[in-house]
């Protein structure tokens, strides 16, 4: 049997990829491998490797029971097994959701990233075949991410095998999935009738672009509605841009101003005006020519964002910011600058985060910033002009252009003031009328 091996097996890949697998009914299976606890690894072996998808449409709810994933390991339970697993001949694809702080070195013995020089290291010792590494992260050429990322971490003689045998394709995946809820449990156990530990609830709306560049072939994804294309950078770069820089945009000030789901922030007039002026401003930087319709994906995108049946929490957007603005925010402002364009939507989406790190809500309540930066953003300064140069000074997080432009620099400062002097919410208010 073909097999992918899938790192990271959290509610976006059983809502995702997990699907086009089984959607695509040609005989691959995967397994799962997590990282951190073994609860979901014990939950799906005690489920016989079954669990239920929601799926919240307009026009009602499904639930379908999903067995694409038949297998599951834990590196909790011993890296042996996960090892054998990977590095077994008929596995011809090891597929990765590690989040975007996956690939940000240093890589420690428990990271992705070892993991999988060690399993190269090992399929390149006993002569197996070559393999192919799928990320399914959102991240600006994600192939090429994770190439550099493994490849740097190998010796070179083991670098030398793996740009020979190794393909490493980037993908643009796209599907808003919540994280798993107790009360999603309780409707499960409901609806479906049996106690799913591993539930997933996701939207109707489900995107997959991926180079079409394997090793050692693949399911026949398209079958189940996936695009395969040669070059999959216009894509990922208005999903970034348009779809997670809205989402990061209206994930601070919606935690801010105590709008707990995205859908709440839609329905507020002003904040919902904002979340279109950035899609806009984002769509503006997007590369002319591509054969992509950026005005129709933002309506699109603000119906998605509306779904008033999917209970997104802005604050599991919020997190890992550090991670997620240089891609999001700072690539566009940055092409933005250079193309003599507004940058006033994203000075206020920075402003929003510069605020968010100050760890308390308009209405005083504090919640802890869960960033892997967290040390460095949580010691900045907070008088807004010094918040803002220290910000900007921080290495590896805005592109020296971006930082040294002083119409940014001053938009966000002066944003990051009002919102400090007066609170957020009588910012965003006045500015839906800019
Ligand atoms: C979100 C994404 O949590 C986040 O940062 O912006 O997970 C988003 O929901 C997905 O990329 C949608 O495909």
């Amino acid at each position: 049997m073909t097999r992918i091996v899938h790192i990271g097996p959290g509610a976006f890949h059983r809502a995702h990829q997990a699907i086009y697998t089984e959607d695509a009914a040609d005989g691959w299976q995967i397994t799962g491998v997590s990282l951190r606890s073994a609860d979901f690894a014990d939950a799906l072996i005690k489920q016989n490797g079954r669990y239920t998808l929601v799926t919240r449409g307009t026009d009602g709810i499904e639930y379908r029971q999903v067995t694409a994933m038949s297998k599951a390991l834990a590196i909790a339970n011993g890296r042996g097994p996960v090892l054998d697993a990977l590095t077994q001949a008929d596995t011809r694809i090891i597929s990765l959701t590690i989040t975007e702080k996956g690939y940000a070195p240093p890589f420690d013995a428990s990271s992705a990233i070892t993991l999988l020089v060690q399993a190269l290291q090992m399929r390149k010792d006993a002569g197996r075949p070559g393999v192919t590494l799928l990320s399914c992260d959102n991240l600006t050429d994600n192939g090429a991410v994770l190439q550099k990322a493994v490849t740097g971490a190998a010796p070179s003689d083991l670098a030398d095998w793996i740009a020979a045998h190794v393909r490493f394709p980037s993908t643009m995946v796209d599907r808003i999935t919540p994280a798993t809820t107790a009360e999603l449990r309780a409707e499960v156990a409901e609806q479906a009738g049996w106690a799913d530990e591993i539930p997933v609830e996701t939207e109707a709306f489900s995107q997959w672009v991926i180079e079409d560049n394997f090793a050692a072939g693949r399911p026949d994804w398209e079958h189940a509605g996936a695009e395969l294309v040669p070059d999959v950078a216009p894509y990922e770069q208005m999903k970034l841009r348009m779809l997670n820089g809205a989402h990061s945009m209206l994930a601070y000030c919606g935690h801010l101003t105590g709008k707990v789901y995205v859908r709440d922030v839609m329905a507020d007039p002003a904040l919902a005006a904002l979340v279109a002026r950035h899609m806009d401003a984002a769509a503006a930087t997007l590369d002319p020519g591509t054969g992509l319709n950026p005005s129709a994906y933002r309506d699109q995108l603000l119906t998605r964002f509306r779904n008033p049946h999917i209970a997104h929490k802005t604050y599991q957007i919020a997190m890992d910011g550090s991670q997620k603005m240089p891609q999001r925010m700072f690539a566009p402002a940055q092409d933005a600058v250079r193309r003599g364009q507004d940058v006033t939507p994203f000075s206020f989406a920075t402003a929003c985060w510069l605020h968010y790190l100050g760890g308390r809500t308009d209405a005083g309540d504090a919640y802890a910033l869960r960033d892997p930066r967290e040390a460095e953003l949580a010691a900045l300064p907070s008088h807004p002009k010094d918040r803002v140069d220290a910000l900007f000074a921080l290495p590896d997080l805005l592109p020296a252009a971006l930082a040294a432009d002083p119409d940014f620099r001053a938009k966000t400062a002066a944003y990051l003031l009002a919102i400090t002097q007066h609170g957020l919410m009588a910012t965003t208010k006045e500015d839906a009328h800019v």
